[in-house]
């Protein structure tokens, strides 16, 4: 069998007979691929084929000749080198967590045969690496579901329970956060009452004309963090811990997430959210695990008016020659604030030749020595 690459072959088939195509095919290229549902079968074109180890058999009613084109695969070889291995499984984590640039051959990684790719294909191919048993075999096939004593233990223990006020759920929340324009907040991501999980895919979606994801910090809590590798909306989220051996049961912070705001905001929500139907969240047991989701905000704070003070005031005057002995004296007082605002204030009054005195002018009194009758000598403000 040729692997990753594209084969390209004429089977003639009989009635009731069967076709047997080993390793002699032509390679060319083709868009055809061999997908095998849970019992190991394939229907196409009103033929059907079975996927043994090395060969594919195909029956058909009547006789005719059937030409395909096929590109072979091996389970879990995600990448399509031909081996698989644990780089397989960490591209496949990267895959899911929607990294940017990583390209999978969806057929080969749908490890469970269920026609998805989703976070439990990426840890039953990390147990197969592990070697775990009752994962030797790719595609993998879900045991027999558990027995029924331990689901009868959980409804005994947690009735009692049930009409508690303080009875609480899983929950994944994200904290609020307020800052200024074009500061960095930080907002956590914690679960509560985690009842444990081994892997765990959470979407994150945000306004972008809002806030901008600055970095993205993991606490270490929940194993093996494949966080998306470009900072955009939405944004993913991923724990994968496939062959752990125990659940992770933190709760508490887990993540901490760097938004910068880029501009004013009553409340920009930061939601997320998991697709429980593909098994986003899973435990030990591959079992889904439900959380509730409280979104987080971020807002900016109201924009705090320090009262504006007054720095300094400057008077200055001048001299304006009338009829006779008669000048007309203008004083301007220049007020200087905090924010940088100026107010003046002038007054004009009638004085004689070389008059000194004190004016009035606004709330200030400005000392003026003239001289003659257009010189000033002096000029301060006495209060
Ligand atoms: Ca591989
Ligand atoms: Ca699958």
């Amino acid at each position: 069998m040729i692997i990753g690459g594209d084969v390209d072959c004429n089977v003639i088939v009989n009635t009731g007979g069967t076709v047997t195509i080993d390793g002699k095919l032509k390679v060319e290229s083709g868009d055809f691929y061999i997908m095998v549902d849970e019992q190991g079968l394939f229907k196409q074109d009103g033929f059907s084929s079975v996927i043994k180890p090395g060969y594919i058999e195909y029956t058909i009613d009547g006789t005719s000749t059937v030409w395909v084109k096929l590109k072979a695969f091996i389970y879990g070889d995600v990448n399509d080198d031909g081996r698989v291995t644990l780089l397989d499984s960490t591209i496949l984590a990267r895959w899911l967590a929607m990294w940017e640039g990583v390209e999978i051959n969806e057929a080969a990684a749908d490890v469970n045969g269920d026609g998805r790719v989703t976070l439990l294909d990426q840890t039953v191919l990390r147990r197969h690496l592990a070697m775990w048993e009752g994962y030797e075999i790719l595609p993998w096939q879900r045991p027999p579901q558990v027995s029924p004593v331990q689901v009868s233990a959980f409804m005994a223990l947690s009735s009692p329970f049930m009409l508690n006020d303080t009875f609480s759920v899983p929950a994944i929340n994200v904290s609020n956060a307020t800052g200024k324009v074009g500061e960095i907040v930080e907002m956590r991501i914690e679960l509560s009452e985690n009842p444990g999980i081994i892997g765990m895919r959470l979407g994150i979606e945000y306004d972008e004309s809002k806030i901008r994801l600055a970095d993205v910090i993991d606490g270490g809590n929940l194993g093996e963090a494949y966080h998306r590798n470009v900072y955009s909306s939405p944004y993913t989220l991923l724990w994968a811990n496939g062959a752990s051996a125990t659940n992770f049961n933190h709760s508490g912070d887990v993540v901490t997430l760097l938004f910068e705001i880029l501009s004013e905001t009553a409340g920009s929500p930061v939601t997320i959210s998991y697709d429980a139907v593909n098994g986003d969240v899973l435990d030990i047991d591959l079992k889904p695990v439900n959380f509730e989701m409280n979104d987080g905000f971020v807002s900016t704070l109201p924009v705090k008016n320090d009262p504006i003070k007054l720095v300094n005031a400057v008077p200055t005057a001048s001299v304006k020659k009338q009829n006779g002995n008669k000048n007309d004296l203008t004083i301007t007082v220049t007020e200087t604030y905090s924010d940088g605002s100026t107010n003046k204030i002038t007054e004009t009054f009638s004085i004689n030749n070389n008059a000194a005195g004190s004016y009035q002018v606004g709330t200030y009194i400005v000392y003026v020595d003239t001289k003659g009758n257009d010189q000033i000598r002096q000029c301060y403000i006495v209060k």
